[in-house]
């Protein structure tokens, strides 16, 4: 499908999915989200796809925020409508099957660093930017940022960023442990494709199992996160990748992953 804010250029078995409006440095407005949404839906679909990465175009910004001029002019129920349809779309993202990279290559600030935190890992170039601004707006994150970022980096360092509004760094988001690893800009995309490939061979329904054990874990206590592991472990091992996984072992030989969902 063509789009008009985003680019999705698919090389199986990774898809990228690149933010595509220069001149507002790639902000979200509700076209843009809403061809979000509907390419993270073609993408669930295709089977074929085992790695999804996101990256903004141009060299200045991942994405710079919702759309401002957008907000400016937003009554209560609109504003409710923008930040509920922001949430749908987050909501998607986080639970695609598949693992999500985030790849941040400039500014990601306000609905960008939400974006990105929704990604299941995220690598930055050395000029990547992150921050909750909306403080300096006179409104608050919402797209998540006030529930997923305390949960990622604790909660005083997310009321600290979010109360400030205040601007960081990629080597200071890694030091905060939001940013996986930093890289210098010109290999950022190599890097990132380097782990999605290496993600690619892995099987398909153990990443998916270890991936919702995870996300889901994170919010219950720690026996019932415990039982939804052992309850994931059950659907892997009786998954042909298991069998092939470990009779690969025991063959020396590297496993061929194969699997679907519904194996
Ligand atoms: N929205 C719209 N346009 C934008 C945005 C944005 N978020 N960010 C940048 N632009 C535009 C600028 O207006 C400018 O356009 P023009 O050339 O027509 O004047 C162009 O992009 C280039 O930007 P700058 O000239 O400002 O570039 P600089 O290098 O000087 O600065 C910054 C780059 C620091 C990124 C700066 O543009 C900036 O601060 N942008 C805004 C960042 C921000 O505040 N983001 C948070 C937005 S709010 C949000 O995300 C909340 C989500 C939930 C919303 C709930 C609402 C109800």
């Amino acid at each position: 499908m063509n789009y008009e804010h985003i680019l999705v250029e698919i090389n199986n078995p990774i898809a990228t999915l690149i933010f595509k409006r220069p001149k507002a440095l790639n902000a979200l407005n509700t076209a843009l989200l809403s061809e979000f949404g509907h390419a993270l839906n073609d993408i669930e679909k295709n089977s074929d796809i085992r790695v999804l990465v996101l990256t903004g175009a141009g060299d200045k910004a991942f994405v710079a925020g919702a759309d401002i001029s957008e907000l400016s002019n937003l009554n209560a129920l609109q504003g409710r409508e923008f930040v509920r349809h922001g949430h749908e779309v987050i909501g998607r993202l986080q639970s695609l099957w598949i693992p999500v990279i985030a790849a941040v290559n400039g500014f990601a600030l306000g609905g960008g660093t939400e974006i990105a935190i929704t990604c299941d890992l995220i690598y930055a170039s050395e000029k990547a930017k992150f921050g909750l601004p909306e403080i300096n707006l006179g409104i608050i994150p919402g797209f998540g940022g006030t529930q997923r970022l305390s949960r990622l980096i604790g909660i005083n360092k997310a009321k600290e960023l979010i109360f400030t509004g205040k601007t960081i760094s990629a080597q200071e988001a890694k030091t905060l442990g939001l940013v996986n690893e930093v890289f210098p800009n010109e290999l950022l995309m190599e890097k990132v494709m380097e782990t999605a490939k290496l993600l690619a061979e892995k099987g398909k329904v153990a990443l998916r199992a270890a991936k919702q054990a995870i996300n889901n874990g994170m919010n219950v206590d720690i026996c019932t996160g415990c039982q939804l592991e052992i309850d994931a472990f059950g659907l892997c091992i009786s998954s042909p990748d298991a069998k092939e996984g470990t009779t690969a072992f025991l063959e020396k030989r590297k496993p061929q992953f194969k699997a679907s969902y519904t194996d």
